[in-house]
């Protein structure tokens, strides 16, 4: 059998803990509860650093929007910021990115500023410097260490410090990053931080340098019950983020079958199908919006890639991005129940206890079949849509 209808052993194993332990109703609930939470999961980062250094750029960047639209940071020669303002996530409202006050602008002293700024409020900290960094940053850091929140030191425009140094004929990009990277340690060490980790990124060149590094990284050291949803709020810039996002959306497959063919569920008319289509609506749309397929964000993808809108959608093959509702919903079960016999069987007996269930494991095998089909589309086309605008906008 392929390894497209091989359920993954952890998954086994938290299917039967689920039903072997109590009745499918409770599991339900349970998994009512953890789909409530998502909901309700926050997260806060704060982005920090001298005046001009590119936060308001970075912050923009972070939720995968431009500079110049309605609801960006402002950018440039502006006035600077002088509270704490929230940018919330356009997809992900509970996702806020805030853009603090620059050091040096309220009178900085770092134990004053954490106060000023509300420390408690934010997950982690981002300090951004365009060039070295001071020890003003050093000083923010160690006050953050000591109030026993994360923070990541980011030297932001490296495109910049790139295109100076292609001018000369030796030019070596690695050996180039390594100087900025070194040099910025040394800073750091300088002014008593013992072994630094520096990130250099362009919030022009998202995918690039060591963003994919530093997404990997916050992601690890967050709250499990945080990393998803810095996962999928992020900007699809990498094939590495689009696959993690396939990865942890798939995690939550059984637990949408099993949800679907209990509490609502009805029978589908010509099927020996039992779900809540609603449920199935829902799931595939949360797809959607984290592989970036809506107009929204396939505009933004091309404003900031330079690559035509009309190119990036030629990736789209799947027929859900034109639509995601109960009628296709019922249509795809429809041809699920049809293609998905052995994947049934082989659920049955490699899950019993999935086949002694209320609802019918075949109901929940359709299900699932049909979920796991949908997300593969639709990351598919995320990842066609993404080779394109890496591929057009190197060249
Ligand atoms: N090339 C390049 N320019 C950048 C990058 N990030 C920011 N900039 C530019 O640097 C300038 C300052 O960026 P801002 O994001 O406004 O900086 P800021 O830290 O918010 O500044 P204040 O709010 O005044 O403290 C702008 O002209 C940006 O376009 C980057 O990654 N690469
Ligand atoms: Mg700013």
């Amino acid at each position: 059998m392929e390894d497209f209808y091989i359920i993954h052993e952890d998954e086994v194993q938290e299917i039967r803990s689920a039903l072997e332990d109590s009745s499918l109703a409770s599991a339900a609930e349970k998994i009512q509860d953890y789909i409530n939470q998502l909901d309700k999961v926050t997260l806060n980062v704060a982005v920090t650093g001298e005046s001009g250094s590119g936060k308001s750029t970075f912050v923009n960047a972070f939720r995968g929007i431009g500079d110049e639209e309605q609801n960006s940071a402002p950018t440039g020669v502006v006035e600077t910021t002088m509270k704490p303002t929230p940018y919330p996530h356009p997809k992900y409202p509970n996702v806020q990115v805030w853009d603090l006050p620059g050091l040096g602008t309220l009178n900085f002293k770092a134990d004053t500023y954490l106060e000023q700024v509300d420390f408690e409020r934010y997950d982690f900290f981002i300090i951004i410097a365009s060039e070295r960094f001071k020890a003003s940053n050093v000083e923010l850091a160690m006050q953050i260490q000591k109030m026993k929140k994360r923070f990541y030191f980011v030297r932001s425009k490296i495109d910049d410090s790139i295109r100076a140094e292609k001018r000369k004929l030796t030019f070596d990009q690695a050996k180039v990053l390594n100087q900025i990277r070194d040099d910025c340690v040394k800073g750091l060490q300088e002014n008593g931080v013992e072994s630094p980790k520096v990130f250099l990124i362009s919030s022009f060149e998202w995918g690039c340098y060591d963003f994919p590094l530093l997404e990997a990284t916050m992601e690890k050291e967050l709250p499990k019950h945080k990393r998803n949803i810095l996962l999928l709020a992020l900007p699809n810039m990498t094939l590495e983020i689009n696959q993690r996002k396939r990865e942890a959306l798939q995690a939550d497959i059984w637990k949408m079958a099993l949800l679907s063919g209990t509490v609502a569920a009805v029978p589908i008319p010509g099927l020996s199908v039992v779900v809540d289509v609603s449920i199935l609506v829902k799931e595939i749309t949360r797809y959607y919006k984290a592989f970036g397929l809506d107009e929204e964000s396939l505009q933004n993808l091309s404003a900031r890639t330079g690559v035509p809108l009309e190119e990036l959608k030629s990736g789209l093959k799947s027929p859900l991005n034109k639509e995601i509702n109960a009628d296709v919903v019922i249509k795809l079960l429809t041809k699920a129940a049809g293609a998905s016999m052995m994947f049934v069987e082989y659920l049955l007996s490699n899950v019993p206890v999935v086949g002694s269930m209320a609802a019918g494991g075949i109901s929940y095998g359709t299900t699932y079949y049909m979920l796991k089909n949908c997300l593969d589309e639709l990351a598919d086309d995320s990842q066609r849509v993404l080779l394109k605008a890496v591929k057009q906008s190197e060249v």
